[in-house]
C-alpha cells in the first residue's frame, strides 16, 4: 500500500499529540471526574476494612457502611458520568451499533505488514488527471487546466422538444399543477432507453419496499421484512419521515399524501422521552423540511418547528456543544457511557443544514445561530490539529480521544462543512460565513489528503483510513465511501476566491479513486454486496473485516455525485451492479433486508429494512438514472440523510 499523496510530510505531530489525549492546555486543565475521587475514597476505606478484618476488629457498622458505598458506586458508574442528567439510554440499537464501531474501528491490531512513512511514494499517473481520458467528450473543462472538470448544464432546456411523447418520463413525476411541482417535471429525455428502464426498476423497488412497510409496520420506525413485523428504536415513524421526499421525487403522489396525513395526525414532535439529537435531526427534522421544500405543504413545517424547539434543548447553554440525547419535553439530556460521557464529532456537526434551512423558512435566526456556533467552537478549540479525534468534550468542545478518521463517528462533520458552504451559496461567490466553512473544510481536507489517503497493492485502489496514536489501521469502512462524492463535489465546486490554495485536482482524483474502490469492494464479494468494513493489507488489496451488509447508501451516493459531475457512464454501471445485487440477495417477501455475511454463498438475512434504504440508497440510485434536472445539484444540497434542501445563498 502506498500513501496517496505525493508530498512527504513531517508535520503531523499535532494530530498525534492529540490522539494521546490532548497536547493542549485545556486537557491539562480538565477537572478530575468526581467518580475518580469516590473511587479513591473507597480504596482507602477498603484498605482500612481489610486491616480491621485481619486484626479481627471488624464490627457490623463497618460492614454496613461498606455495602452502602459499594452499591452507590455501582449505581453512579453505570449511570454515566458526563455531568448532565443521566438517563438510561432507551435506544439500545444506537448504542449497539455505535459501540460496535467504537470497538472495531478504534482497536489497532493489524494482521498484515502496514505501509509507513518510508513506503515509496505513489506513481504520478494515479494522482494526476490527464487530458485525453475517456471522459473528455462528456465534460467541459475549466479554462484553467489545473482545475477539475466541471459540468456546465447550460442546455438544460434545449431538449424540451425532444421529450414530446415521452410518456413514461412524464408519468414519472407528480402532475399537480403548482410551480414547485413543475420543477420536478423532467424536461430532458434520457440519454438512452437503458437508463430509463433502470430508473423504472429502482422505482419499482421503492414501491415494493414502501408497500411492505405500509402493510406490516405502518407508523413504526422500520420494517422487519422477513418476519413482517414492525421495529421501533426512535419511536418517531422514521421510515415515514425519511421516505417523504423519495416518494415525492419518484412521483408516488398517493403514497406521499398518505404519509403527509400520518405526519399531520400522528407525528408527535415533543414526546416525553429521550431522543437522539443527531438521528432525530437527520431522519425526522430533515425529512419534514425536505418534504416542505418540495411540496410547500404547511403540515410539515407545523411539525418541524416544535420538533426543532425540543431538539435544541440538547445544546449546552454555556459550552454551546450539544449532548447526544435530549428529552424534548423536560430538557433532560445526557451522553452515553460508552463514549466516556463525551459528545461525538459527527453528531454535533451534522445538524446545521437542517436548522439553518428552518431559520430560512421561519425567519427565526436562532436555529442557525446556535447550530453554526457549534461549528465555530469545535473549529476554534481544535485549530491546527488536522483530522480530529471523534470524541468531543461536551463542556469545552475539545476533541479529546478516539480515532482520527473521516469514517464512523466523524464522517458527516466534514461533509457538512463543505455542504454548508454550498448551501450558503459559496459556489457562486457566497458570503463571508460561507467562506469560513469552506476554509475549515479545506484545512481538514489538506490534512486528510496528506495523511489519510492510501493506495493498495497490487491493484492501486485508493482508500481512506483512520489513525489512532499515530498508527494507521488500514481499515476502510463502507461509511467512508461517502468521501468519494464529498471530495469530488468539494473540488468541482471550488471557488478560487474562497479557497485559493488548495489542490482541487488531487482531491477530485481521490474522490474518483475512492468511488472506484467502493464499487470494487462490492464486486469482489460472493454476494456482490459490500461488507461493512474491509482490511487493506500489503500485496493483498483487501479482505472483509466486518462482514455484514445493511443496505447502506454511501457507495451509491458517490456514484450519483460522480455521475452528475462527469457523466462518465461507468458510474451508472457501478450503480446498476449494486442494485442488481440488492435485487437478487437482499429482497425478501415483504421488503429488503440487510444480510449477515456478504461472503456466504447462501447469505442469511438480518431481518431489518433500515429507513436510510428508502431515504438514501434507493433515492440516489433513482437519481443516478434520472436526467440532471431532477433535483439539480446547482439548486439543491443533499443532507447527510439524502434529504434535498434548496440552496439558499445567491
Ligand atoms: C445514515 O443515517 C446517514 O447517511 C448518516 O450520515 C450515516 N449513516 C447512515 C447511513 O449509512
Amino acid at each position: 500500500m502506498l500513501p496517496f499523496y505525493s508530498k512527504k510530510n513531517d508535520d503531523n505531530g499535532a494530530s498525534d499529540d492529540m490522539e494521546h489525549g490532548g497536547s493542549s492546555d485545556t486537557s491539562r486543565r480538565r477537572r478530575r471526574p468526581f467518580y475518580v475521587s469516590i473511587y479513591r475514597i473507597i480504596v482507602g476505606y477498603s484498605k482500612a476494612l481489610i486491616k480491621k478484618i485481619q486484626r479481627k476488629k471488624v464490627n457490623s457498622i463497618y460492614v454496613f457502611v461498606g455495602l452502602l458505598i459499594f452499591v452507590s458506586l455501582t449505581i453512579v458508574i453505570s449511570s454515566n458520568t458526563s455531568g448532565a442528567n443521566y438517563e438510561t439510554n432507551p435506544h439500545p440499537r444506537i448504542n449497539e451499533v455505535q459501540k460496535e464501531y467504537y470497538n472495531k474501528f478504534t482497536n489497532t491490531n493489524p494482521t498484515a505488514p502496514l505501509p509507513n512513512k518510508d513506503t515509496p511514494l505513489p506513481k504520478d499517473d494515479l494522482i494526476t488527471e490527464k487530458k485525453g481520458t475517456d471522459n473528455d467528450e462528456d465534460i467541459i473543462n475549466n479554462e484553467d487546466d489545473d482545475l477539475p472538470p466541471i459540468i456546465i448544464n447550460e442546455d438544460a432546456d434545449d431538449d424540451d422538444d425532444d421529450d414530446e411523447g415521452n410518456n413514461d418520463v412524464k408519468n414519472d413525476v407528480i402532475d399537480k399543477n403548482t410551480d414547485t411541482e413543475k420543477k420536478f417535471a423532467s424536461k430532458k429525455i434520457f440519454a438512452d432507453n437503458e437508463a430509463q428502464e433502470r430508473q423504472a426498476a429502482v422505482k419499482a423497488a421503492m414501491k415494493f419496499a414502501w408497500d411492505g412497510y405500509v402493510k406490516y409496520a405502518w407508523g413504526s420506525d422500520e420494517l422487519k421484512p422477513s418476519s413482517k413485523r414492525p421495529h421501533n428504536w426512535l419511536n418517531m415513524g422514521a421510515s415515514i419521515t425519511d421516505s417523504l421526499d423519495t416518494l415525492w421525487i419518484m412521483g408516488f403522489k398517493d403514497e406521499f399524501y398518505r404519509a403527509r396525513d400520518w405526519v399531520r395526525d400522528h407525528f408527535n414532535p415533543t414526546p416525553d422521552t429521550s431522543l437522539s439529537f443527531f438521528e432525530t435531526t437527520i431522519r425526522s427534522l430533515g425529512g419534514l423540511l425536505s418534504a416542505y421544500a418540495l411540496s410547500e405543504d404547511q403540515a410539515f413545517l407545523d411539525k418541524a418547528v416544535p420538533l426543532a424547539n425540543g431538539l435544541m434543548k440538547a445544546i449546552d447553554e454555556s459550552s454551546g456543544i450539544p449532548y447526544a440525547f435530549v428529552n424534548p419535553k423536560t430538557g433532560a439530556r445526557n451522553n452515553q457511557g460508552w463514549t466516556g460521557g463525551r459528545s461525538i464529532l459527527a453528531e454535533v456537526g451534522t445538524v446545521q443544514l437542517e436548522f439553518a434551512y428552518l431559520s430560512h423558512v421561519t425567519g427565526d435566526p436562532s436555529y442557525r445561530k446556535k447550530t453554526f456556533r457549534i461549528m465555530d467552537i469545535v473549529y476554534e478549540k481544535n485549530k491546527g490539529k488536522g483530522v480530529l479525534p471523534a470524541f468531543i468534550d461536551t463542556r469545552s468542545g475539545v476533541a479529546t480521544s478516539g480515532a482520527c478518521t473521516l469514517g464512523a463517528l466523524a464522517d458527516s462533520y466534514y461533509e457538512y462543512l463543505m455542504k454548508l458552504w454550498v448551501f450558503l451559496g459559496g459556489k457562486l461567490g457566497g458570503s463571508k460565513e460561507a467562506a469560513k466553512f469552506r476554509e475549515m473544510y479545506d484545512e481538514f481536507m489538506d490534512d486528510a489528503m496528506k495523511n489519510y489517503v492510501f493506495e493498495s497493492t497490487p491493484s492501486g485502489l485508493v482508500y481512506i483510513t483512520d489513525r489512532t496514536n499515530g498508527r494507521y489501521s488500514h481499515r476502510f469502512e463502507h461509511l467512508t465511501c461517502f468521501t468519494g462524492g464529498m471530495l469530488a463535489l468539494g473540488a468541482a465546486y471550488q471557488n478560487t476566491s474562497d479557497s485559493p490554495n488548495h489542490d482541487s485536482q488531487r482531491q477530485f482524483n481521490a474522490g474518483k479513486g475512492v468511488t472506484k474502490t467502493c464499487h470494487e469492494i462490492y464486486a469482489r464479494m460472493a454476494t456482490k454486496l459490500s461488507p461493512e468494513a474491509v482490511q487493506f493489507a500489503n500485496g493483498n488489496d483487501f479482505s472483509p473485516s466486518v462482514s455484514y451488509n445493511i443496505l447502506r447508501p454511501e457507495a451509491v451516493e458517490s456514484f450519483f455525485i460522480l455521475w452528475r459531475l462527469t457523466h462518465d457512464p461507468i458510474y451508472r454501471e457501478y450503480g446498476w451492479n449494486v442494485f442488481q445485487a440488492f435485487e437478487s440477495v437482499s429482497k425478501t417477501e415483504a421488503g429488503y433486508s440487510g444480510i449477515k455475511d456478504v461472503a456466504e454463498g447462501e447469505p442469511r438475512i438480518d431481518d431489518n429494512q433500515p429507513s436510510w434504504f428508502l431515504a438514501e440508497t434507493l433515492k440516489y440510485l433513482y437519481l443516478l438514472f434520472s436526467p440532471d434536472d431532477v433535483v439539480p445539484l446547482d439548486q439543491y444540497v443533499f443532507s447527510t440523510e439524502a434529504h434535498p434542501l434548496p440552496i439558499i445563498g445567491k
